[in-house]
């Protein structure tokens, strides 16, 4: 089998079983050992000096890794990436700012990527490329002579074209975007957004065709390049986290949470603190089950874990100042001598244990008011205990909500709603929550996290075989975007 190359912008950390390493790297990292292959990506820090890229081998896995300097740090990661594209991309334009200074360190960082793995690269190396920091690398590759598959995975929304519109260099990027030969959206919605875009806008075409395994894909034209386009919602592991979440249910943490609560019922949450998670309105839900349903006063807590992420890109810096502002108000409001309403920690926790507390917790809360997928709707499920499970609560705009019969959907902009979906979910009957895990828990089953991968690679390596010349991975010409 020809060798695998994944492209993210954060590889994952090099020693498994670390508590960072989540179920994306996990599934990544399978693959890759599969075939054996090259993992390439920033490396996190920041430099000084130019570096070439740090090569790391792991058995069949090679990680190669490269610093960035202050300025391409700030405008292709903090800026361009995170304060245009990721904003917009889930509706916030509002927070989306454009510089253009920042889009040309966001290019000048992805010829710079390209250049490097171009060198790497061998003929038949099968090339996956992930997230929206990198749109335009399959674009740079083919500018140095690439002709490798190469395929790419959108983690997040894909918006819709009025939306997509407001970024200003749109049609570079969807015309970046046609470069790849696979193009993956975690939801139909996504897929038929960026097909609106093309045929709408770019006054491309698109011919229903499918994927390897018989599911609809579509076959886009525009630009004059070709690209098969199709949904492959990420999965998990369900089996293994179900597991750990046994296993760390018992453990000295989760134990001891429980007994702080003493009998008192537990909602839960857990976030990267982002501005697309909806924190905020899911506080104001919850203050209001406690005022229109005043006998959950002393009996129920909201507890939210929130590490911090993007810290020092500044609409991060005003999420985390609403939100405590918001807690403290809300505590101060309804907090009795020995319980206070809401558990705000703002700090990462090993990820087995947060699957035990999950394990213990009687609701989910997860109400994000755009998400490509959220995986934690997924882990929340699989964590249950089948015999006594508890119940998902989740937003309508999680890329999760076509996939989770089971749980209570929610319209996270309707605060009333919420609350009312808290209050049915606290008091719901054992059979009927069993009923709800046993729907959700097939379906993740049946499409976990190697469903997800295997589809998108057989359909990136199929995409070859159909069409696309192999060819010498020699830097022909000199990149334009220097
Ligand atoms: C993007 C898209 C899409 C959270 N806190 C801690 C921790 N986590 C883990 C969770 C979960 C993961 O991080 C978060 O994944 P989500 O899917 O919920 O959200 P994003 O980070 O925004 O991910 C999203 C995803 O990519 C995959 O395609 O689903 O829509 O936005 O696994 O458990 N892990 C540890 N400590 C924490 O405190 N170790």
């Amino acid at each position: 089998m020809s060798r695998l190359i994944v492209v993210s912008n954060r590889v994952a950390p090099t020693q498994e079983g670390r508590p960072a390493a989540g179920g994306l790297a996990i599934g990544v990292l399978d693959a890759l050992k599969e075939s054996g292959g090259v993992w390439f990506g920033w490396s996190g820090e920041t430099i000084v000096e130019p570096q070439k890229p740090v090569i790391d081998v792991k058995g069949k896995v090679t990680y190669a890794t490269i610093g960035l300097n202050k300025r391409d740090y700030d405008q292709y990661y903090r800026g361009f990436s995170n304060a245009t594209l990721w904003p917009a991309f889930h509706y916030r334009t509002d927070l989306s700012r454009y510089d253009r200074q920042e889009y040309s360190g966001y290019l000048r960082v992805n010829a710079q990527f390209a250049r490097e793995l171009a060198a790497m690269l061998k003929p038949d190396d099968v090339i996956w490329v992930h997230d929206y920091h990198l749109i335009p690398f399959a674009e740079a590759l083919r500018e140095l002579g690439v002709k490798n598959s190469i395929g790419f995975f959108l983690h997040i929304p894909f918006p819709a074209p009025e939306v997509f519109r407001t970024v200003p260099p749109h049609d570079a990027l969807a015309k970046a975007l046609m470069s790849y030969d696979v193009i993956g959206f975690q939801t139909d919605a996504d897929v038929q957004s960026f097909q609106d875009y093309i045929t709408r806008e770019a006054l491309g075409t698109a011919t229903p065709t499918q994927s390897s395994d018989g599911r609809p894909a579509a076959k886009l034209s525009a630009y004059g390049r070709t690209a098969r386009v199709a949904a492959y919602p990420i999965g998990i592991y369900p089996d293994a986290i179900a597991e750990a979440a046994e296993l760390y249910a018992e453990r000295k943490a989760a134990t001891s949470l429980r007994d702080s609560m003493r009998g008192r019922k537990l909602i839960m949450s857990v976030d990267r603190l982002d501005y697309s998670k909806g924190l905020a309105e899911r506080f104001l839900a919850f203050e209001r089950l406690l005022q229109t349903s005043p006998a959950f006063q002393g009996q129920v807590s909201l507890l939210q874990i929130a590490p911090p992420t993007r810290s020092d890109v500044q609409t991060y810096q005003r999420i985390r100042q609403n939100l405590e502002m918001e807690t403290g108000r809300i505590n101060g409001r309804f907090s009795q001598l020995d319980w206070s309403p809401i558990r705000y920690l703002n700090r990462k926790y090993e990820r087995n244990l947060l699957m035990g507390l999950f394990r213990i917790s009687e609701v989910g809360f997860v109400t994000p008011l755009r998400d490509g997928m959220n995986l934690v709707a997924k882990e929340y499920v699989a964590s249950q205990d089948p015999a006594n499970p508890g119940v998902l609560v989740l937003s309508q705009f999680a890329g999760a909500a076509d996939q989770m019969p089971g749980a209570l959907v929610v319209n996270p902009f309707d605060t009333a709603q919420m609350a009312e979906a808290l209050e049915r979910a606290l008091v719901m009957p054992l059979n009927e929550r069993q009923a709800r895990y046993r729907d959700m828990m097939g379906p993740l089953r049946k499409n976990d996290l190697s469903v997800w991968r295997d589809t998108f690679l057989s359909d990136l390596r199929a995409s070859k075989a159909a069409g696309a010349a192999p060819g010498a991975a020699r830097p022909t010409v000199e990149p334009i975007l220097g």
